[in-house]
């Protein structure tokens, strides 16, 4: 990014033809700059702040007037950037997007780079770095999940986590280094055992959310998988409300994964349809299992199908043993035909649909809400951690924090102040205090020119 002293200048509405286009100024120069080059009834700089105003635009070397527009006037620190800030609001065509640009250009302004207003932003402290992503994820949100986790974050809601976070381990290190200096008026080493538990806690549950925070930004990747003929094909059909997967009486009708996007409660969710697994006869059939397998590592949350009219097989098993571990529900399909089924002793509940006449879906809904949010609805009043870059911070300080409790365990008092300084240096980095160049480089250059 250039120097912060520069003023900045951008078409803020997307390139082309529009109902309007706004070109955004910011900085020292965006006041004078309008009082150039706008005739209306009030000179700009004169005029008070977060006022609109009617006029024209016109060229100050040759007085021709190019076009008419509405003028919004905003003085710092109350603005985006906390700057001044003029938008002018103009005809939406290109070519005269362009040359007002062009003028405001001449007569003192920087084109801005990628995201340099939201950057001034944070630089000048007005959001914090959790913030300015919220701004990028609220842009680039294809949800109402998605959109919800984004406004909580904006609205700080991480970073008033993160301040919690912060106070509650400078006081700890404080207790820990009053305990070198004084061991006499040491805070029991119980006490500081028993905060540090509480603030890993704290760490853990945010580093929870992460997974929930990228399924709700991506996509839930449900992945139906099963034996031959057991309904997935059926059961994935049900889902969407439409026969996209071949389905047939035929053992091994499906050989190809099959994905689709279903949205459900705000939630984006990407069902993938497999082949059903078991011994091979054909080299398709092979090829077909190694992309069921290929599926199932890559999967959110596992459908395991069984056929309930059918005793459990072999293959049934062998399935149930290789998707032990991972998140799965059991669905028991085909609930319409006699029950032969005998689950043994096969651990947790399972699901009774008969995804043919459509029963026993929304308990089955249910439970996949259940699993994947612990059957808190979304409804805004949490938020989510959802972005890569926090959650390799707070591992990071995470493993730091059990560090510190490592050494206050063995009584090493200068180890756990050392740790401890290393946690909130990673937290410094997570809200932008002190972060380096190119994560910031990297941050904001996923914005559009003019964000
Ligand atoms: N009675 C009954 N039949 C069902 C049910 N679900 C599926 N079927 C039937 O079971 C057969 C196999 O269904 P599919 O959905 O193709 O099964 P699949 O698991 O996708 O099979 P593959 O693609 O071969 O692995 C079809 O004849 C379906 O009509 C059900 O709930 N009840
Ligand atoms: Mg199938």
């Amino acid at each position: 990014m250039g120097p912060l002293e520069d003023t900045i200048a951008a078409v803020a509405t997307p390139w082309g033809v529009g109902g309007v286009g706004i070109i955004r100024l910011s900085g020292e120069l965006s006041f004078p700059i309008a009082d150039r080059i706008f005739r209306g009834k009030t000179h700009p700089s004169k005029a008070q702040s977060h006022t609109i105003h009617y006029g024209w635009i016109f060229d100050p070397r040759t007085g021709e007037e190019i076009d008419e527009v509405l003028l919004l006037l905003m003085r710092g620190p109350s603005t985006y950037t906390t700057e001044d800030v003029v938008e002018v609001s103009a005809h939406g065509g290109l070519f005269l997007i362009k040359r007002i640009l062009g003028l405001v250009t001449e007569l003192g302004a920087r084109p801005a780079e990628r995201g340099e207003f939201t950057y001034r932003a944070f630089m000048r402290g007005r959001i914090d770095l959790s913030q300015a992503e919220a701004i990028l994820d609220l842009v680039e949100a294809q949800t109402l999940g998605g959109q919800r986790i984004a406004a909580q974050q904006l609205k700080g809601a991480l970073s008033s986590s993160l301040r919690e976070l912060r106070e509650g381990l400078f006081s700890l290190l404080v207790e820990v280094e009053a305990g070198l200096d004084f061991p006499e008026e040491e805070m029991g080493d119980s006490d500081l055992t028993r905060v540090l538990s509480r603030l890993l806690a704290k760490v853990d549950s945010l580093i929870s959310s992460y997974q929930k925070g990228r399924a709700l930004r991506r996509g839930i990747r449900v992945v139906f998988v099963g034996k031959r003929n057991v309904g997935k094909s059926t059961l994935f059909n049900r889902f969407l409300g439409q026969e996209r997967a071949i389905v047939t009486p035929y053992a091994g009708t499906t050989r190809d994964s099959l994905e689709a996007n279903l949205e459900r409660e705000g939630i984006p969710f990407c069902l993938v349809d497999t082949a059903g697994l078991g011994k091979a006869a054909d080299p398709v059939e092979r090829e077909a299992a190694q992309r069921s397998l290929a599926e199932l590592k890559e999967a959110d949350l596992l459908l395991f199908l069984v056929d309930s009219s059918q005793v459990l097989s072999e293959d049934d098993c062998r399935i149930w043993e290789l998707t032990q571990g991972r998140e799965r529900i059991l669905v028991k399909n085909k609930i319409d035909l006699p029950a032969r089924i005998d689950l043994r002793g096969w651990t947790g509940e399972a699901v009774e649909v008969s995804a043919q006449k459509g029963s026993g879906i929304d308990e089955l809904w249910r439970e996949i809400r259940e699993r994947l949010f612990d059957s808190k609805p979304l409804d805004g009043s949490h938020y989510l951690l959802s972005d890569l870059r926090c959650w390799r911070s707070l591992q990071a300080i995470r493993e730091d924090l059990i560090r510190a409790q490592d050494a206050l365990a063995c009584g090493l008092g200068e180890a756990a102040a050392v740790s401890l300084r290393g946690a909130l240096r990673g937290l410094g980095e997570l809200t932008g205090e002190k972060v380096s160049p190119d994560i910031l480089e990297g941050i904001f250059s996923r914005f559009c020119v003019g964000k």
